[in-house]
């Protein structure tokens, strides 16, 4: 990895961890220099033979001293908590409108799926000057996807979710790696992550052929599986209604209630003993095993795209 990786600050958020590790730095040097400083002097006066005075020590102690000093350092940890926690929330939160790229790690490769449909392998091409939220999942072991451009490092975890998001400022080509040891070739476990204008994003997406987006593919997959034998209104089977339940609250048979998140979904499709709705028959399968991360990715988004045309009817509207 060349060097410049670590010092190119690709976006706002690396900025604000680059002006942390700095304030680390001067804060450790003066300690160093503090400290060093007192050894050598120590050293010197005292060494064998010198004619420093080494009678009783003295009776002194000043509690002013030993007050300000442990309340210096107490307060200066204090102060870099809540810098360090402040930064790492703030990246915590989730953007408003962000573009949602999925992302799935499996030994040892990454695929990467963009809301158009867009594929790629190794590869991870973002809009510069956007919101980016990446929703990530394993098929296998523990992976983590670190951005180092981005500053940004996150543990990918199988049958579960998580994220990273960011906002890149600066186009160009950097390193995207894996950061947690898993397997034979995990050193290999390598791509790029390139940053582009938005405007060069939506022409690289272009590309991808019509009526080829995640939730298209989602909803021919919901089809063929059979999902839509019970999810439709009509059929014999007592199913909830999908539409618009992304984001809405769900009544759960034990008694909770629940946001209907992407987790959610996943949770529904894989592990539907989890949550079991309240009000129907506990009639939906599970289906894992039957369907692979990228095939569940495409029916959550399918799912999402659902309350999307319920909440904003238009032409073309699902009926
Ligand atoms: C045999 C009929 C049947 C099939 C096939 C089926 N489901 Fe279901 N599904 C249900 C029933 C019944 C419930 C509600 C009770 C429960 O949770 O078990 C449900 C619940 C759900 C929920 C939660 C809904 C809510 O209101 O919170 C989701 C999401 C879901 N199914 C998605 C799917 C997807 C995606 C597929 C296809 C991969 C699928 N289902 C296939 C019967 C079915
Ligand atoms: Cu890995």
């Amino acid at each position: 990895m060349k060097l410049a990786e670590f010092t190119t600050a690709a976006s706002d958020y690396a900025a604000h961890v680059d002006a942390l590790f700095a304030l680390l730095s001067v804060i450790s040097a003066v300690v160093v220099v503090v400290i060093a400083g007192l050894i050598s002097f120590f050293m010197i006066r005292y060494h064998k033979g010198s004619r420093a005075p080494r009678g009783e020590t003295p009776e002194r102690s000043s509690r002013e001293i030993e007050i300000g000093w442990t309340a210096a350092t107490f307060f200066t940890f204090l102060f870099l908590f809540w810098w360090a926690a402040s930064d790492q929330l703030a990246a915590l939160a989730t953007p408003k409108d962000a573009l949602e790229i999925h992302v799935v790690a499996k030994q040892w490769m990454w695929r990467i799926q963009h809301p158009s449909g867009a594929r790629e392998i190794d590869e991870l091409h973002v809009p510069a000057h956007t919101n980016v939220r990446l929703i990530m999942t394993s098929q296998d072991v523990i992976h983590d996807l670190y951005l180092p451009a981005l500053r940004l490092k996150q543990d990918i975890l199988p049958d579960r979710y998580t994220y990273l998001s960011f906002n890149a400022i600066r186009t160009g080509v950097f390193h995207l790696t894996c950061a947690e040891f898993c397997g034979t070739d995990h050193s290999v476990m390598a791509g790029r992550l390139v940053v582009m204008t938005p405007e060069d994003y939506s022409r690289w997406n272009a590309a991808q052929p019509e009526g080829d987006d995640l939730a298209h593919q989602g909803e021919t997959l919901f089809r063929s599986l059979g999902c839509s034998g019970c999810h439709t209104p009509g059929s014999t089977v007592h199913a909830p209604d999908l539409g618009g339940i992304y984001g809405s609250a769900v009544q759960l048979a034990d008694g909770r209630t629940i946001t209907a998140d992407e987790a959610y979904l996943r949770d529904c499709i894989l592990l539907p003993d989890k949550n079991r709705v309240a009000g129907f028959p506990p009639l939906m399968p599970n289906f894992s095993g039957f369907v692979s991360p990228g095939q569940v990715i495409s029916l959550v988004a399918y799912i999402k795209s659902l309350s999307r045309q319920s909440a904003d009817p238009g032409p073309g509207a699902s009926p």
